[in-house]
């Protein structure tokens, strides 16, 4: 797989989250327009779409309080297996299961009112286990050994938040990559997730727009809106949109993930939908994916380039956004 999930909360909602507590704002961001906000008693839920026993995360935080409680937890089930708190100097403390056992320290004490780009590595097994965490790059504190504290023998879900005291914080850019696949099967490395917008009509918009006019109008808004909408009646019509540029900034991709928030009708046709690229003029498009009822996210993870190769900014900023209905 490589790239298990990421968001930077760039679609203006933390529902790309399983269980979602906190909002989403605009005053505090690491990258892009958007970051978290979790606060006493409120925790992000992402449940894996497999299980795992290796994994790598970063993810950016940033606080205004001197708080020390969990902020981070691995579980399985509702079986509590690895987090990460601070011990009384504010450093990072990898931990077993909820705040347990300290398996290792990091040196940077965490200030507040300062993004930090924390990554763990977490190999979980009951000899030659691995935790290794960073901040900022710089490699902070290393476990080996047990790391897998009870008869859990993989984790299936992450999460963020805080349940003691004044703890709100934000949280930005988070990546997971898992260790199969040949790319992003390592340290994330501080990446930044963006959200290329639709910003043109491509040359097949054979969808029906609400209200009448431009297509890519209808689906550019950040938070998503359903007050304007495209709608394919039937199966098989291929709607091409034209997307932003990434920010100038980028020099590299690591992945890209084309993103559909949409519903199907009860019962008719079309209850399906491929999502796609248009690259040098050639279509890659997914198998189908099916819909749901409610309105909702559909993805399609493409971590290299389907003409071969890895991503490069001018193949990202060429390519075209494609859907198409399915029966
Ligand atoms: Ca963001
Ligand atoms: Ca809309």
């Amino acid at each position: 797989m490589g790239l298990v999930f990421m968001s930077g909360f760039e679609w203006g909602t933390n529902r790309e989250f399983d269980q979602v507590g906190g909002s989403v704002v605009t005053s505090q961001k690491r990258s892009g327009n958007y970051s978290a906000d979790i606060g006493n008693g409120q925790w992000l839920h992402k449940v894996l779409p497999q299980p795992l026993t290796e994994v790598y995360i970063q993810f950016a935080y940033r606080t205004g309080w001197g708080s020390t409680a969990v902020f981070f937890v691995i579980s399985k089930g509702g079986t509590d297996l690895v987090s990460i708190s601070k011990d009384g100097n504010y450093r990072l403390q990898v931990c077993s299961g909820y705040g347990g056992t300290v398996y290792c320290t990091g040196v940077t004490p965490i200030q507040q009112n300062v993004w930090y780009l924390i990554e763990l590595h977490f190999k979980m097994a009951d000899a030659g286990g691995i935790i290794e965490l960073r901040v900022d790059g710089n490699l902070e504190a290393t476990f080996s050994g047990d790391t897998k504290p009870g008869a859990d023998a993989s984790f299936d879900k992450l999460r963020w938040g805080a349940t003691t005291g004044a703890t709100s914080f934000n949280l930005d850019d988070v990546v997971v990559f898992d260790t199969a696949g040949e790319v992003n099967n390592g340290w994330p490395g501080g990446l930044k997730v963006v959200l290329l917008k639709p910003n043109a009509d491509g040359g097949s918009v054979q969808w029906e727009p609400t209200p009448t006019g431009s297509h890519f109008a209808c689906v550019d808004e950040v938070p998503v809106s359903a007050t304007d909408y495209l709608k394919a009646g039937t199966a098989d019509l291929l709607e091409v949109l034209g997307l932003e540029d990434l920010p100038a900034e980028a020099q590299s991709v690591k992945a890209v993930r084309l993103d559909f928030w949409g519903l199907k009708g009860s019962i008719q046709p079309p209850q399906n939908l491929q999502l796609g690229g248009r690259i040098g003029g050639n279509d890659y498009l997914s198998a189908d994916k099916a819909l749901p009822l409610a309105q909702g996210l559909v993805s399609h993870a493409l971590e290299q380039n389907p003409v071969g190769g890895n991503w490069s900014v001018s193949a990202v900023n060429g390519m075209e956004f494609l859907a198409k209905s399915r029966t």
